[in-house]
């Protein structure tokens, strides 16, 4: 029987060894990769100190070789192909297959070898944010070790000092590299693995890009006006639901490699901000948010109890962050009676369509703007009660009381109990308005 675990982890995982000139590559880890952009079941540590995995949102953990003790792994730079969302795909550069990279998870007190091949067009490095390290294991290119260049392979080792959440990144033409989406994910477990344990552990990466509708590249000399907002390089509806069981404990740690802040907002529940990227918050003086600004560069982790069944909102509150790239430099057509307006420009211009909806926000004209080849629209998606007007920085968090707890798939939409809906009101209509608006 296929278990719901093995459904995800044999997903799309690939040795690529067999393909590789085995004499030349003997004494290196086997490189293992994925093309897919779905979410992968967390890994159980096969071997080496025991600790509760976490699930990477749109991503995987990559396994190790224990050798001698040590916990070496393989990371290939090199250009791949991202599923942003069903009907985009981005031409980026990333780790093993996939943007972001996979999550690396080690255990406090492990010793590390990480082995960094190039496979990109120009050289590279990575820094590994945040770690206790030797400086010449920093990653900065010049500064720490020199650049490694195309075809070649570098080799990091340290002691994993810290329990904590981390990130990986190039530093080395750090602006394009970043724009293209070379970044990865790093836990750090506990020794103990009962120390700030949790039923669900989720992260992922916020990640930015601009790519112009119609096209597949990056422009890597954008630096602060991108137009698709992502986690973990997928936007919503690509984004995987996260899902926890009634009751659970969950925590959900976010880097952000983005050029600006994003403040996280959970619909239903208070969090607490549990860990920041200096390590964990003594449990009695955490202190509770439902919105969580990430700054530039910064980790945090929060957690909450999953206490209220149902389809619960999550996404960075700066509305065009939850906007996919045609809603980018419009014109603020709200109030204008659009098919007036289509009238006339038709009789002027042939063919002319009308971009937009009676009212003349961006909801509606997302649903009659024709798209560029390679475009999500704007934002609006199908949901239970309608269209969903969101895009980019957004999914859902479900809670459900019949959940397994190792159970990561979708429930589908929640089936609210009868009578605990918004409802239309089909009494009487309502007095006339009265005109308080500024005189005309
Ligand atoms: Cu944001």
């Amino acid at each position: 029987m296929v278990t719901r675990r093995h459904f995800f982890s044999g997903a799309g995982l690939a040795v690529a060894a067999a393909a590789t000139a085995r004499a030349a590559l003997a004494a290196l880890p086997e490189i293992v990769s994925t093309t897919s952009a779905d979410m992968h079941a967390p890994l159980s540590p096969p071997n080496g100190r025991p600790y509760r995995p976490v699930a990477t949102l749109n991503g995987w953990t990559l396994p190790w070789r224990m050798h001698n003790g040590i916990k070496e792994f393989h990371l290939v730079a090199e250009p791949v192909v991202r599923e942003i969302a069903p009907g985009m795909k981005a031409h980026l550069w990333g780790y093993n297959g996939q943007s972001p990279g996979p999550t690396i998870e080690v255990v406090e007190g492990d010793r590390i070898r990480i082995y960094v091949t190039n496979r990109l067009p120009e050289r590279t490095s990575i820094h590994w944010h945040g770690q206790r390290l030797p400086s010449g294991m920093d990653g900065v290119a010049g500064l720490s070790q020199p650049a490694i260049k195309p075809g070649q392979t570098y080799v990091y080792e340290f002691t994993a000092q810290r329990a904590g959440t981390f990130m990986y990144h190039p530093h080395a033409d750090e602006t394009t590299q970043m724009a293209m989406g070379m970044m990865g994910f790093w836990v750090t477990h506990p020794r103990d693995p009962g120390l700030m344990a949790v039923d669900r552990d989720y992260v992922f990466l916020l990640n930015a890009y601009d790519i112009d509708p119609g096209s597949y590249t990056p422009n890597v000399s954008t630096m602060l006006d991108f137009n698709l907002w992502t986690f973990n390089s997928r936007a919503y509806p690509g984004i995987s639901p996260m899902v926890a069981r009634l009751g659970e404990r969950v925590r959900i740690r976010l880097g952000n490699l983005t050029m600006t802040n994003h403040p996280v907002h959970l619909h239903g529940h208070e969090f607490v901000v549990a860990g920041t990227d200096g390590g964990w918050i003594p449990p009695g003086v955490r202190w509770p948010e439902v919105t969580m600004d990430l700054g530039v560069g910064q980790m945090r982790a929060i957690e909450f109890t999953a206490s209220a069944p149902g389809d619960w909102a999550f996404h960075c509150h700066k509305s065009h962050h939850t906007m996919n790239a045609m809603g980018h430099g419009v014109a603020n057509t709200l109030g204008v009676e659009q098919q007036d307006l289509a009238d006339k420009i038709a009789a002027l211009v042939p063919n002319y369509m009308s971009m937009s909806g009676e009212g003349g926000g961006m909801g509606d004209m997302s649903m009659q703007m024709p798209l560029p080849e390679n475009t999500l629209p704007m934002m609006s998606s199908p949901g239970p009660y309608g269209n969903i007007d969101m895009g980019g920085m957004f999914t859902i968090f479900k809670i459900r009381p019949d959940l397994a707890p190792d159970d990561y798939r979708d429930p589908g939409w929640y089936r609210a109990p009868k009578g605990s809906v918004a409802y239309l009101w089909t009494g009487e209509a309502p007095p006339a308005a009265r005109n308080d608006g500024p005189e005309s």
